[in-house]
């Protein structure tokens, strides 16, 4: 276009200006040259001679979630036309909250960029800017890195609530989480006994897991993808030990019989016992060899004697010794216990009265009992 506005004067000689003319003609075709760069493909600004920085580009847009630090990857790019990448480059996202730390020029199609992500970035798409050293800029056609939120669990339900028994599942439904960018998030569970973890980690607990008188909790972990959010642990719910208020334990009533509400009075293996006091001496209910709660008898140099309890301490339930000369006069001793569990349903209790006590007796009565 210059070159049709030159204002040659026609009446001199041609060879006259034919110098001037000639720089004026060599001036023009590099203004022509610069203008047709700058129609070349990408959406920069080229200044003079030098193409400006490859086009960004990645196979597909970096996930990386709000709050990261530090995160580094690669960028390569598109050199169609001669770009480059030119050291030192610099970056710039679109949008806020992406913090460029460092740019590196591997090669001419090649950068390693390291960012950190504000924990309030929003969420969503984000193109890069690279601008070479001359100042020439490309902006990516597409988004380089995609910014994720990280899902976090406001409010989760167990039921049954606020009571349940050993008869009844437990289980926990998230009803709150935040989720910003709307993806799936996928949870997983891990149930705590007493604060323990249990190994069960679905959602729900069976009844067949739950024990009386134990408390129970759920930590549950909301994933996207391969992001996880903060552990959320649920109320604790604690089973019910006597849910038919029959003064036995609703899980010893199903571990002996299969079921509850069983009478306590009632003496099914006609051993003299009934079922309370089998309950509350760690006896089985069901076997008339299992009938005394005395596993050895007074030692009559130490003092020691032992006893037989369930192996889970019944909450409320004291035991108490006592001693006579005469089977009709009683002294509540205070005994020195050492228990030892069985076999997870009982236990051996040895207790010692004192050896003075023995000494000043030719004989010694003894009687445990419980009481609540
Ligand atoms: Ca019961
Ligand atoms: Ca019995
Ligand atoms: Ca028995």
């Amino acid at each position: 276009m210059i070159l049709q506005t030159s204002n040659i004067d026609s009446d001199k000689p041609f060879t006259a200006v034919s110098g001037w003319f000639k720089t004026f003609l060599t001036m023009a075709l590099i203004a022509f040259t610069a203008a047709s760069t700058n129609a070349a493909p990408g959406n920069g600004k080229d200044k003079g001679k030098t193409k400006g920085p490859a086009v960004p580009t990645i196979t597909a847009p970096l996930v990386i979630a709000q709050g990261s630090t530090n995160v580094t990857f690669n960028v390569d790019g598109d050199t169609t036309g001669g770009r480059a990448y030119r050291d030192p480059a610099t970056a710039t996202f679109s949008g806020s909250g992406v913090t460029v730390e460092n740019v590196t020029v591997n090669s001419e199609s090649s950068l390693t960029l390291e960012v950190s992500i504000a924990p309030a970035a929003i969420v969503g798409d984000r193109t890069i800017t690279i601008t070479n050293p001359d100042g020439q800029f490309e902006t990516s056609t597409a988004p380089i890195i995609y910014i994720i939120d990280l899902p976090v669990i406001n409010t989760a339900a167990i039921s049954p609530s606020p009571t349940v028994d050993t008869t009844q599942d437990i289980t926990v439904a998230v009803t709150s989480v935040t989720n910003l960018d709307g993806s799936t998030v996928i949870y997983s569970y891990q149930w705590l006994e007493n604060g323990a973890a249990t190994g069960i980690t679905t959602n729900s607990l069976s009844a067949s897991a739950t024990t009386s008188g134990a408390t129970y909790t759920c930590v549950i972990t909301p994933s996207k993808g391969s992001f996880q959010g903060p552990a959320f642990t649920t109320d604790s719910i604690t089973c019910v030990i006597d849910g038919d208020g029959n003064l036995l334990n609703d899980q010893w009533e199903i571990e002996n019989f299969g079921s509850t509400s069983i009478d306590p009075m009632d003496d099914p293996d006609s051993d003299g016992l009934p079922n309370q006091s089998e309950y509350l001496f760690g006896l089985d209910p069901n076997n008339s060899n299992s009938n005394s709660i005395i596993q050895s008898t007074l030692d009559p140099v130490t003092g020691e004697f032992s006893y037989s309890r369930p192996a889970n301490d019944i909450q409320g339930v004291s035991y108490k010794v006592w001693t006579s000369e005469d089977l009709i006069n009683w002294t509540e001793r205070t005994v020195v216990e050492t228990p030892t569990n069985n076999n997870g349903k009982s236990k051996t209790v040895v207790a010692n009265v004192g050896s003075d006590l023995v000494a000043q007796n030719s004989k010694l009565f003894i009687r445990v009992g419980a009481e609540w």
